[in-house]
């Protein structure tokens, strides 16, 4: 029988890192001959994806409890595959998952337990790396695109969020689940930090998968 893959995945404000993170991270298991994929969130391509993606443009207006529960069917629809993937020995890497889903959406004023609950049931990721850039280091990153979100004071209450979020996993899925990166300093630096915390969970290949928020 072959190991499962590992269910790795990478958060974070806007800015912070994590998309370069990820695909260096893929380009590394595959060097080392592990099989790797990358699921990026949301996943723009699928039908409920491209909604998501209108709306991120504003070319959409959609009420936003409406475009939660589309963030977390976007998910969804991609978990079948998921699970397949890890069930073939596929590492899944993802660059973000339902904890960006409760952050942006409580930002913007919904209730936590709101956001949390389409969620629950979803595959838990054996990590995930937050990567962690201070309010200051954030502002002298390249400026941020035109989507919508991509703005100071509401990723200041993201960030607030994500601390919330690191206890809800922390305390019903246990503390080595949610794991702090400092993602200041030079693509390098960040990279090590990355790597060894992905070294250190190599005996989650053992374990069988667990549900989110159960
Ligand atoms: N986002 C992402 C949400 O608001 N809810 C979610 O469930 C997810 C997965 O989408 N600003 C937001 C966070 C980002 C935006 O993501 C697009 P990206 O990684 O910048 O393409
Ligand atoms: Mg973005």
């Amino acid at each position: 029988m072959v190991n499962r893959g590992l269910f790795i995945v990478l958060e974070g404000l806007d800015r912070s890192g994590k998309s370069t993170q990820v695909s260096r991270l893929h380009d590394q298991l595959e060097q080392d001959g592990h099989k790797a994929r990358i699921q990026k969130f949301p996943d723009r391509i699928t039908a409920i994806g491209k909604m998501i993606d209108s709306y991120l443009r504003s070319e959409a207006e959609l009420d936003d409890r409406a475009v939660h529960l589309l963030f977390s069917a976007n998910r969804w629809e991609c978990c079948q595959a998921i699970e397949q993937s890890l069930q073939d020995g596929v590492t899944v890497i993802a660059d973000r998952y339902a904890f960006s889903g409760i952050a942006f959406s409580a930002a913007k004023g919904l209730p936590f337990d709101f956001c949390a609950s389409p969620d629950i049931g979803l595959p838990l990721p054996d990590v995930t790396l937050y990567l962690t850039v201070s309010p200051a280091a954030a502002a002298k990153r390249a400026a941020y695109g035109t989507e919508r979100y991509e703005q100071v004071d509401l990723q200041n209450r993201v960030r607030e969020q994500f601390k919330l979020v690191a206890d809800k996993v922390r305390t019903m899925h246990g503390p080595d689940r949610w794991v702090e990166v400092d993602a200041e300093g030079s693509i390098d630096q960040v990279w090590e930090r990355i790597w060894s915390q992905v070294k250190a969970i190599e005996s989650k290949k053992g374990e069988q998968i667990h549900r989110l928020w159960t």
